[in-house]
This record gives C-alpha cells, structure tokens and sequence, in this order.
C-alpha cells in the first residue's frame, strides 16, 4: 500500500512541477521527494493497471478516449423488427465496424439472455463485452462514444430535449399504435389504424417544410422513426389505403432518408415484412 500512496504522490508531484523545471530535474526532484525509484513507479502503475483491467469503472476514461481503442462491437439483432434497424442505421451512419448476429426470438440465445436479463428483447448492443439495452438508449450511447462523426442529437441542451420528446413520442404513440393494428381485427383494427394515421399527422406537422427533423441533416428524431416506413406497405396492402394521400410530406421525408446508404441498407425489403406480417397474424390466429 505504501508503494501505491508514493506512486500517487508521485504522480500529482509530476503534475505540479511540469511548469517548474527541466525534465531531468523534475524527475530526479519528485523521485526523491516521494521516495520512490523509477523502477518502484514503473511497478506499482503496471500492478495497478493489471488490476483494474478486467474491473473498469464507469467513470473511468472520456468517451472519446474509448472510441479511439481497440473496439469490439456485438449487435444482437432481428432482421424484421424496427428497434433493431434503429441500431443498424446509427452504426452504419458512423461507420462502426460490428459483428452483427441474428437472433431467433423463438429461441432466444444464451448470449441475449445473460446480456439483457430484464426485457430479453433486441436489439442489444456489446460493446467491448457490455450490454447496453433498449434501442433509442443504443442509438444515444453510439452518438456518445463515437460522436466525432455524423452526431445525430444536437449539442444545445434544449433541441437536445425536444429531439428526445419527439423519440419518445415515436415510441410511445406511433410505434405502440402502429403495433397494435397487427393483433386486432374488424373495426377494432379500423379505429386503431385512425389512430395511428393521427399521430402520423402529428409528426409530419412537426416535420413542418424541414427536410428532415434533424433540420438540415438527419438526426436521431430520423432514425427513431424512419424503419417503420419499412412496414408501410404491409399497412397498406393490409388496408386497401395509401399513406401517400394521408401524410405526403411524411412519406417524401422517409423517400429522403431511403436516399442515405445507412438507412436503405437497414431496412429489409417491404414486402418481406408483409409476408411476416401475414405468417404472424397467422399463428396469432386472426387471419
Ligand atoms: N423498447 C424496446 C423494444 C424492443 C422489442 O420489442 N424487441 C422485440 C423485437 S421487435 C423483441 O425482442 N421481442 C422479443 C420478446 O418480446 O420476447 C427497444 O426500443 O429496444
């Protein structure tokens, strides 16, 4: 323990005299001072460091610093479901290498499991053998650690907070909306889909004559809210109606985003999904 307490010592020493003096004298002077060797100095920090490696602390090292190492990103995905495309477009709109493994959700793996024990849902994201959960906490914490490139929140405080208002209400009413019409029917269905054009309606009024809600570039209001246009069509066909008359600028927002290599090489082909749609409402029995 003394070794460590010198080392310490040592270390702020450094700090305090970087101003004062030569190099050499600074050394020889802290050294001294602090009773310690460079050689008990280079022992003590490599015991230290050895220690604290498989133990990092939540407070340790700037974001910045993290996403300049070695990086081993894992995302634990579903090809169909647009919580996971939210992943897929920030990870590719930053270009960040991953390894990403398809999960069958009949038969959760092991590894989802253990990495996300309270929802065992998708998509998680591994970083560095940490889970992070939940797919808008996901797309922050990637605009966080890599956030040198294509930053998707903005750095005001305020439209920080209105962009995560807007997220939250893509989750909470759109997407919640838009999920109930698969497990219903008839009329109830009916007035479900109402709803859900309603709050469509909301967001295209929020849009406003903006080419994206991000303002002039896309940002994380964009990728909360642009995989469900993947499932359009199966709302459509299902339907007999078309958003195109309902929300046009809402739809020529998605057709902008659909522009961008991230967004159209995450969301899967349309009528894919309309064919799951159909085998779901299947084996849900309301087909
Ligand atoms: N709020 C979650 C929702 C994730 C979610 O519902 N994922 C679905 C796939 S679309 C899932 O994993 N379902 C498996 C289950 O509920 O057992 C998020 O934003 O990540």
């Amino acid at each position: 323990m003394y070794e460590v307490d010198a080392t310490c010592r040592y270390l702020q020493h450094i700090d305090y005299f970087k101003r004062e003096s030569s190099p050499q004298s600074r050394c020889r002077y802290n050294y001294k001072l602090c009773e310690v060797t460079p050689n008990s100095v280079y022992h003590t920090l490599h015991r230290l460091n050895r220690a604290t490696r498989n133990k990092p602390s939540p407070k340790e090292g700037a974001p910045q610093q993290r996403a300049s190492m070695a990086e081993e990103v894992i995302l634990l995905d579903t090809w169909v479901s647009p919580f996971g495309m939210r992943a897929r477009i920030a990870l590719a709109e930053k270009g960040i290498k991953h390894e990403h493994r398809e999960e069958d959700l009949g038969n959760k793996s092991d590894t989802l499991l253990k990495m996300n024990p309270i929802h065992k849902t998708i998509p998680v994201l591994i970083h560095n053998g940490k889970p992070v959960c939940e797919s808008n906490n996901i797309v922050q914490y990637l605009d966080e650690v890599w956030h040198d490139k294509s930053p998707l929140l903005p750095s005001d405080p305020y439209l920080k907070a209105q962009a995560r208002f807007w997220a939250d209400f893509v989750d909470r009413k759109v997407f919640d909306a838009g999920r109930k019409v698969w497990v219903t029917k008839g009329e109830e269905q009916k007035s479900l889909m109402e709803e859900f054009i309603g709050h469509l309606k909301t967001l295209e009024a929020e849009l406003g004559d903006e080419p994206y809600f991000g303002g002039e570039k896309m940002g994380y209001v964009d990728v909360t809210m642009v995989p469900i246009y993947s499932w359009f069509h199966a709302y459509e066909v299902s339907g007999n109606f078309s958003f195109e008359s309902h929300c046009p600028k809402l739809v020529a927002w998605a057709e902008r985003c659909m522009q961008h290599h991230s967004v159209s090489k995450a969301l899967p082909d349309p009528e894919k999904v309309y064919q799951y749609v159909l085998q779901l409402r299947k084996r849900l029995g309301i087909e």
